[in-house]
């Protein structure tokens, strides 16, 4: 064991200690002894093994005899039953802000509080206020403490870090010392779901840009703040990182902090067979590690660090090591999709079924924003809990589109709502017939219910919805929601192959609890020649904004505009609606 391991077990003793309510300059010592090991110079099995731990001030016989025991076997009988003679979730509790070891003792000895869960339980219960040395304050804070901690130690989705960063990047722009600002980290990559935001600025006066960054209102509070960097946790508790650099540095730690990691030691390794070294602070003429300016390659963007690297520009979201530098090295990149080519969404809800606008709401609405045309596809009957439609609502809601319809036309509108379902995949068949699934533009077919614990069993439920002519694409293919289910198992790779066999397409769906299918699959779809289809599945008028989101995911699965179906003008989309149909 090395100093740093025998410094975090005398440590742990030291708190166990005061849990069990020893006296206080006994606790001390192991608090002290572990500090004064932190800080050695010289190893410490060298002390050890020249009988030398006495000298050192503070350590006395037994720390001496302790810490020779943890070096030289790993072990040491008196921690371990230490440990064992109090229950394992007093040391969870300690990790409660506001919450020390004085207070978890008085917890345990006067209420019994084993845990987290027991110490929640009892704040909800009132039982802490009335504790001596306690009171209401102390237990509404224990009770925040304990919600807070269970927040921001988790993963979050996309569009919550987006949420809680975009407010404060505003902010940073705006700030008169800031020279150049950005977001890094898994959110510029546009990863689905992200641990922390990281924020990128360039300033001569770090400390101010600092000062002002953590006294921004969606800063809830502050964790670390240095002379560079600041750790806060955001609205919603979300933890974010700020580091501040000169102008100079700002591409190359923009490059580094972007990340990923995967995608860092690659560019690491080709600036070495280069001669170079890159890292956070710039790109050195130098065969060892450096920030010598003076050996500097200057570079005033992320595209020049690139170029000196013998390679095309590496859009953030293709940074994961999934082949980027191949490409980077030949052609380069095609352009990737923008939001913008997107015209419309052919995957949402209304009133009809759960949806929560009607389908003139929807027109106005949709239309004001500058979409193209917008698919009404309503569940059907089987999603009862959807309040799906039968066949005779179905007729009824085609019948008022077509009113809507004519009515944009006669005001010269171009805008058009598209009739649809999105028909269920039951057990042996789908929830329509396909009488009644030709009478609409737009068909999405899902699994949503019934799925089987079966892989095998799924995905030929799945292709034998893809083989019907009349539907034009397959709904969220694994039915995940992320950070809460488990997406239901399917053989992703033989749909898409029986997708390209039949001509059918995937979606896209770009509900940020879903991004299904996931982005890393869409490369091998896309050389199977299947297209995406960017679907909102809106239930609400503002998850059309879901299509900014859908379309970083489909740049993040490579795909370019002319692989996007939602990407064709009105009378395209309706000549691909029948390629299917007709063949
Ligand atoms: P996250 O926050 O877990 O969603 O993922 P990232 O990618 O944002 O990771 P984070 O916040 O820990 O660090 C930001 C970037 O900094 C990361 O993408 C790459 C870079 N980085 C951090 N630690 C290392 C490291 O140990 N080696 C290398 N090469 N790069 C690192
Ligand atoms: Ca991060
Ligand atoms: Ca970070
Ligand atoms: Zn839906």
């Amino acid at each position: 064991m090395d100093k740093d391991q025998v410094a975090d077990i005398l440590t742990e003793i030291g708190v166990l200690l005061e849990l069990k309510g020893e006296n206080p300059f006994k606790t001390r010592a192991y608090t002290n002894a572990a500090r004064t090991l932190e800080s050695l110079t010289e190893p410490l099995a060298t002390l050890v093994a020249e009988d030398r731990l006495g000298t050192i001030k503070g350590i006395g016989d037994a720390l001496q005899q302790k810490i020779t025991e943890l070096v030289t076997t790993g072990k040491l009988p008196y921690y371990e039953e230490l440990k064992a003679s109090l229950p394992p979730g007093l040391m969870e509790m300690l990790q409660i802000p506001g919450v020390g070891p004085k207070k978890v003792k008085a917890l345990y000895d006067q209420l019994g509080l084993k845990s987290v869960p027991d110490l929640e339980a009892a704040c909800r219960a009132g039982q802490i206020a009335s504790l001596a040395g306690f009171g209401e304050k102390t237990q509404a804070k224990i009770l925040e403490g304990i919600q807070f901690r269970r927040t921001y130690a988790s993963r979050h989705l996309l569009v919550a870090g987006i949420k809680a960063a975009d407010p404060l990047l505003e902010a940073l722009r705006e700030h008169p010392d800031v020279i150049r600002c950005g977001t890094a980290g898994s959110l510029r990559r546009s990863k689905e779901v992200i641990g922390d935001v990281d924020f990128l600025a360039s300033s001569k006066h770090p400390s101010h840009v600092l000062d002002y960054f953590v006294s921004q209102p969606g800063v809830i509070s502050v964790s670390a703040k240095g002379d560079t960097k600041a750790s806060v946790i955001l609205t919603g508790g979300i933890q974010a990182d700020l580091r501040v650099v000169s102008d100079v540095e700002y591409p190359f730690a923009l490059a580094y902090f972007t990340g990923s990691k995967e995608h860092n030691i690659v560019m690491r390794q080709r600036a070495i067979q280069r001669g170079l070294r890159l890292n956070e602070y710039g790109l050195f003429r130098s065969a060892e590690e450096t920030r010598d300016p003076a050996l500097r390659v200057e570079c005033r963007t992320e595209e020049e660090i690139y170029a000196a690297l013998d390679l095309a520009f590496i859009p953030p979201e293709l940074r994961e090591d999934h082949g980027e530098f191949a490409a980077a090295e030949g052609p380069g990149f095609p352009r990737l999709i923008e939001w913008s080519d997107l015209r419309g969404s052919l995957h949402n809800h209304s009133t009809y079924s759960d949806g929560h606008d009607s389908l003139e709401a929807i027109a106005t609405h949709i239309q004001e924003l500058g979409c193209d045309y917008w698919a009404v596809t309503d569940h059907s009957k089987s999603s009862v809990q959807a309040r799906g439609l039968d066949p005779a609502r179905l007729r009824e809601e085609i019948s008022q589109i077509k009113t809507i319809n004519q009515k944009l036309a006669d005001e010269g509108e171009d805008f058009r709502l598209l009739s649809g379902t999105e028909v269920d995949i039951l057990k042996d068949r789908l929830d329509f017939d396909d009488d009644l699934l030709s009478e609409l533009e737009v068909v999405v077919a899902s699994l949503h219910a019934g799925f089987s614990a079966d892989e095998a069993e799924n995905t030929k439920r799945i292709i034998r919805a893809a083989e019907n002519p009349f539907v034009h694409m397959l709904g969220h293919l694994t039915g995940r929601l992320l950070l809460e289910r488990e997406p239901y198992k399917v053989n992703q790779q033989a749909v898409i192959d029986a997708c390209a066999e039949t001509g059918t397409w995937i979606e896209l769906n770009a509900n940020p609890r879903r991004f299904d299918m996931d982005w890393r699959l869409w490369p091998y779809a896309k050389s199977k020649g299947v297209k995406c289809v960017i679907n909102c599945d809106a239930h609400r008028m503002e998850h059309a904004g879901y299509l900014r989101l859908g379309a970083g995911m489909a740049r993040k699965g490579w795909l370019t505009k002319a692989d996007i179906i939602n990407t064709l003008p009105l009378s395209q989309l309706r000549k691909a609606l029948q390629w299917k149909r007709s063949r």
